[in-house]
């Protein structure tokens, strides 16, 4: 590892040759969540030999023998040998974020990555030369409107909001007190989907009330499969492009502007101005870019997901504060919290 350091990437190519490998590293991860490794591990509570986790999920020695000493070489599993027989057992990360059982399970996100984000990108090259998304090319879905293509059955709308629900996981509390938001009383969080972020809200300002409004379909789904009895959250239907939006205080708007042109941004937001009264405001929550645009390289890699499957950006500070300007709001303020996601509150 240590002459990687010194010696010039013109010499050898280290970094360049660890970035070719990168999708196939994800598809390692990926793979092991969807066979079910991390859960059998987990559930196993000793360390187990390749062939025993091969038989407990059906599938060859040899392949996931090589994929378990994969996933050691990448330090997600760990292995002891006794007896010449190599025993595998989860580290502590995996046992956390790639089993499905704990509360911090990032299951759902993996799956929506490996099995929808992973095609969408397979076609990269078409999406900048097009300038738009591949979901037709992808799915083969009429290129209508774009949740059409990302709820395209009952299941991927599951899938869908599995991934959204686990972004909150790790990112909610920090998102929910990036401002003091007491001050609020009535908080709708617009396109709020499972209620995940709302649900952070809530615990966040008692005192405040907190309602998630979503598609019908989405409300309905949310509800059956996100709720608990005496949820802290309420759910209201609706359409906020050609419907109205329900009168608030604040209004919550994550990874929504995002996923649209600016005119569509701009109309949503001139609705938002209208609803509020002086005083009232909008949360954006989104990977905010670096002003210059140079990084973060996650918050660029979204913005060409955004590219590839939706039909919006990522923008850097100055990209919201405009938009927000151009419809009314000012005080603009900016949080980055240094994980995924970054608040933006203006007050009308
Ligand atoms: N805010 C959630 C989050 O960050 O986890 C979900 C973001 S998701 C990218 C966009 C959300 O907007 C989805 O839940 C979608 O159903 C909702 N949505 C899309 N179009 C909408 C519309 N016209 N009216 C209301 N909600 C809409
Ligand atoms: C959206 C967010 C996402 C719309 C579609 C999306 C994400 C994946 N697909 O608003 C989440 C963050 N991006 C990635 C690449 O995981």
């Amino acid at each position: 590892m240590a002459e990687h350091l010194s010696q010039s990437e013109l010499d050898y190519p280290f970094k360049l040759l660890e970035y070719f490998n990168g999708f196939r590293v994800s598809k390692v991860i990926f793979s092991a969540c969807e066979l079910g490794v991390f859960d059998l591990l987990l559930k196993a509570q000793e360390p187990l030999s390749a062939q025993h986790v091969a038989l407990e999920l059906s599938t060859s020695e040899d392949g996931m023998e090589r994929l378990l000493d994969a996933l050691v070489g990448m330090e997600i599993l760990e292995v002891e040998t006794t007896d010449g027989t190599a025993l595998y057992s989860s580290s502590d990360v995996a046992n956390l974020y790639l089993a499905k059982g704990s509360g911090k399970s990032l299951h759902d996100m993996i799956i929506y990555q490996s099995q929808t984000i992973y095609p969408l990108w397979n076609n990269l090259v078409d999406a900048v030369r097009e300038g738009k998304n591949q979901n037709e090319k992808t799915f083969g879905l009429p290129p209508e409107d774009i949740f059409q293509a990302v709820y395209r059955s009952e299941e991927e709308m599951l899938k869908f909001m599995g991934l959204m629900n686990s972004s909150w996981i790790l990112d909610g509390h920090d998102i929910a007190t990036a401002f003091n938001l007491s001050c609020f009383q009535k908080i709708v969080d617009l396109g709020g989907c499972t209620g995940a972020l709302a649900r952070e809200m809530a615990k966040a300002y008692p005192s405040s009330s907190v309602t998630v409004f979503d598609l019908p379909p989405v409300v309905e789904t949310a509800q059956k499969h996100f709720c608990q009895e005496d949820d802290a959250v309420l759910f209201q239907s609706g359409d906020f492009f050609s419907g109205d939006v329900p009168p608030a205080d604040l209004y919550v708007l994550a990874r929504i502007i995002h996923d649209w042109p600016e005119e569509k941004c701009l109309m949503l937001l001139k609705k938002l101005y209208d609803a509020c009264k002086p005083g009232g405001g909008v949360l954006l929550v989104e990977a905010m870019l670096f002003e210059n645009r140079r990084g973060p390289v996650t918050a660029q890699i979204f913005s060409l997901n955004m590219l590839v499957q939706m039909e919006g950006r990522e923008r850097p500070p100055s990209g919201y504060t405009s938009i927000l300007n151009k419809v009314g709001f000012h005080n603009v303020q900016v949080c980055r919290t240094g994980k995924s996601y970054d608040a933006i509150l203006a007050v009308r």
